[in-house]
């Protein structure tokens, strides 16, 4: 089927006790995430600029962010939630972003409370946030320019990533869900989820959490869902993932000098035409 009709964020987490969300940087990882059953994908900053081989530190430009999000979008039927840092800088851009996002049919867009350019969570860098009342007032401003009543918008604090402590976590994402934030995403690098569970015990559940466990990946979808947390995004492990097989796969090929013994355990070129939709193409007729 080569029709297009993508369910939006927001219905998505309606009809979902916990949104599981896989991290991918263009649309054949998304299709691939959606096929292993997950609800929705994360255009992931990371991603997508590690796909260029740059650091994600605001370094390639929203349009450039934006194409990648609506190029996954575009062949799938779950929801795009779009990776947008800081929103690309003031309140001007949050508002050119969210006309832009939104008008590519992205339902849902994610906004960090750091200075533009940002760098990286996991990296060494500046981490430095942005005022509470700043990032507040970018909150309001991609509320009040969004087109549909649809479209959501996730407010991420990096308090913890900044080192700036559990209160500052909890009191910017109050101000936040109040400024008219849909959902709230706690980000946290430390090796156990302790942090994150210390911020849902303050949490009064106003909107939505959403947490990121890429450094604490022990923790069960069960328990994610029991501790009261609504998304989970896998950001990064699909490419984490593709960079070993590609690795792998090349040094077999370069070291074996033909491909023989490789062709068993890589896909088919069939699996391919399969996620093209290649027989829905052709009945096209060329
Ligand atoms: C991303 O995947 O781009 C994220 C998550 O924003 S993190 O890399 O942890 O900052
Ligand atoms: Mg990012």
């Amino acid at each position: 089927m080569l029709k297009r009709n993508s369910a939006s964020f927001r219905s998505v987490l309606a009809s979902h006790d916990v949104v599981r969300v896989a991290g991918a940087h263009h649309a054949l990882s998304g299709v691939l995430a959606q096929e292993a059953g997950f609800q929705a994908v994360w255009s992931s900053s990371f991603e997508v600029s590690a796909s260029r081989c740059l650091p994600d530190a605001s370094i390639l430009s929203m349009t450039e962010y934006l194409e990648a999000a609506a190029n996954i979008q575009k062949a799938l039927d779950i929801p795009v939630v779009a990776d947008c840092d800081t929103g690309y800088g003031g309140n001007y851009n949050v508002a050119h972003m969210v006309h832009e996002f939104e008008g590519a049919g992205i339902t849902a867009v994610c906004m960090e409370d750091k200075l533009f350019p940002k760098m990286n969570s996991f990296a060494d860098g500046d981490q430095t946030l942005l005022s509470t009342k700043a990032f507040a007032s970018k909150i309001e401003t991609a509320k009040a320019v969004q087109s549909s009543e649809e479209f959501f918008v996730i407010a991420r604090t990096e308090a913890l990533i900044s080192g700036a402590g559990l209160d500052q976590a909890v009191e910017r994402c109050f101000a936040y869900a109040d400024s008219g934030a849909d959902a709230v995403l706690i980000h946290s690098k430390a090796p156990t989820k302790d942090e994150v569970l210390a911020f849902l015990d303050r949490w009064d559940q106003r909107v939505p959490v959403v947490i990121v466990p890429t450094t604490y990946p022990d923790w069960h979808i069960d328990d994610v869902r029991e501790a009261g947390v609504s998304v989970v995004i896998y950001a990064n492990q699909g490419m984490r993932a593709t960079l070993s097989a590609l690795r792998a796969t090349y040094r077999a090929i370069y070291e074996a000098g033909d491909t023989t013994a490789l062709e068993p355990e890589i896909a088919a070129v069939r699996d391919i035409f399969d996620l093209q939709r290649m027989g829905d193409w052709q009945k096209l007729g060329a």
